[in-house]
């Protein structure tokens, strides 16, 4: 290991970073073939920024982000969690994708790589440039760290760790300083397994490494903006924010000892597997004040509350009635839409009666579609 190597990984590990490692700047070409491919079947769905073809270069070329780019420093933070302790089971309760129980990851990771970027320009000479991305960037970040050694592609589509499984965060700092390439690349570990395949409750995993977003649980609940499709809202189940399925199944994670990042973790059991009829009853300020600093405060209440909707007529629990009846009036149409939904699925008297009411009153078309296909559910008398 080079003297700059070793000094780089010192530095990450003091900063808190699990993993880093070193890639020329060259995307894999068989990275960027199945990124290509992925973009043809049209398995990106609405996220429009996957496939501008400004972004797609970028991602093709990264030294179109960073003229001169040389070298990519990977770092990877695990997120691993830790047993929870039992919830009440006084009312039905949402499931949180783990990657969001604590602080918003970026938040963490990029000060940290921004100073880790700092020490490693300083060491370089002092001269070189860089740009340090965690998610947002138009760059290929698992192809690039799978590259540098920090895991392998797994069927699910994650880079997984030997030991330390996929609940990792990925970071990527680009430079044009020439830096010695760590490596090599793990070799991949899947065998014939296919558990995370089986697993998707959705069948997002059409086929092995093949992840069609639009019917991914991560992608209908956080990215998507508008209504959730009829037919893939009872395969939610009590999923209100990403989905973790697909980890779950895989063998590879029962390695990962839970993250040592205070920040990753959850800080009540609520935060992992919230209590839905409180969530359902958010307004603005509520939300804005529960959800402060984490990834979820990104999605907005009426996403979130159009997928606490969901889990809700997905319970089957009557008791949710008088909440989701109340959101028939609320304020956003998505909420109102996907309330009809719930209630149309737990049918009974006080669910019919309510969707009647809000059928006199209704104006928004998208709505009033709800509505009746709701009432053509629970009988419309
Ligand atoms: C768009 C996006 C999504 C979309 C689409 C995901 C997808 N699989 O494409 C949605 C919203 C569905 C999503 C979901 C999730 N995401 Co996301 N997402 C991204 C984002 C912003 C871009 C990903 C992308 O470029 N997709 C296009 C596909 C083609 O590329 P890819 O996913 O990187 O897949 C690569 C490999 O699978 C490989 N590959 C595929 N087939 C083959 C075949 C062969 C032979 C080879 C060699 C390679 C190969 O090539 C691809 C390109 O390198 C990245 C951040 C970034 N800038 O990279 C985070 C990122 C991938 N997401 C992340 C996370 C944590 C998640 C979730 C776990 C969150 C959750 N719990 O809900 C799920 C996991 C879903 C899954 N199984 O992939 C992490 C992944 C960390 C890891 N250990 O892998 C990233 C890196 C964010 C971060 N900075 O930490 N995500």
């Amino acid at each position: 290991m080079s003297r700059l190597h070793q000094s780089i990984q010192a530095y990450a590990r003091q900063l808190g970073f699990d993993r880093v490692g070193v890639t020329p700047a060259a995307p894999p070409a068989e990275h960027l073939q199945a990124y290509r491919e992925w973009l043809a079947r049209g398995d990106h769905g609405e996220m429009g920024y996957m496939a501008r073809p400004d972004r797609v270069a970028r991602r093709e070329d990264p030294a179109l982000v960073l003229p001169g780019v040389r070298s990519v420093v990977c770092v990877a933070s695990s997120y691993a969690p830790a047993a929870l302790p039992e919830t009440a089971g006084d009312q039905p309760r949402g499931r949180i994708s783990c990657y969001a129980w604590g602080e918003d990851y970026h938040d963490w990771m990029l000060p940290r790589m921004e100073e880790l970027a700092a020490r490693i320009v300083e060491e370089a000479g002092g001269t070189a440039r860089y740009r340090a991305y965690v998610d947002t960037g138009p760059v290929l970040e698992r192809a690039f760290a799978s590259r540098a050694g920090l895991g392998f592609i797994g069927k699910n589509n994650c880079l997984v760790h030997p030991r330390r499984g996929s609940w990792l965060f990925l970071g990527v700092i680009l430079t044009d300083a020439a830096l010695p390439p760590t490596g090599p690349p793990l070799p991949a570990r899947c065998g014939r397994c296919t558990r995370c395949v089986d697993a998707c409750p959705t069948g997002a995993l059409a086929a092995p490494y093949r992840l069609d977003a639009r019917r991914c649980i991560s992608y209908l609940t956080i990215e998507l903006k508008g209504p959730i499709p009829r037919a893939l809202r009872p395969l939610l189940g009590d999923r209100i924010y990403g989905c973790d399925a697909c980890q779950e199944a895989c063998p590879w994670q029962r390695f990962a000892s839970p993250t040592a990042v205070a920040a990753f973790r959850a800080p009540s059991p609520e935060r992992a597997r919230p209590a839905l009829f409180e969530l359902m009853a958010l307004d603005e300020e509520g939300f804005q004040r529960r959800f402060r600093g984490s990834p979820i405060q990104r999605l907005q209440r009426g996403r979130l509350l159009r997928n606490v909707a969901v889990a809700l007529g997905n319970s089957g629990d009557r008791r949710a009635t008088p909440v989701l009846a109340a959101a028939l009036a609320d304020p956003d149409p998505l909420v109102r839409g996907h309330a009809a939904w719930a209630l149309g699925r737990l049918a009974g008297p006080a669910a019919r009666a309510a969707l009647q009411a809000a059928r006199e009153r209704e104006t928004e078309p998208l709505v009033r579609q709800e509505l009746a296909a709701a009432l053509a559910e629970v009988g419309d008398r």
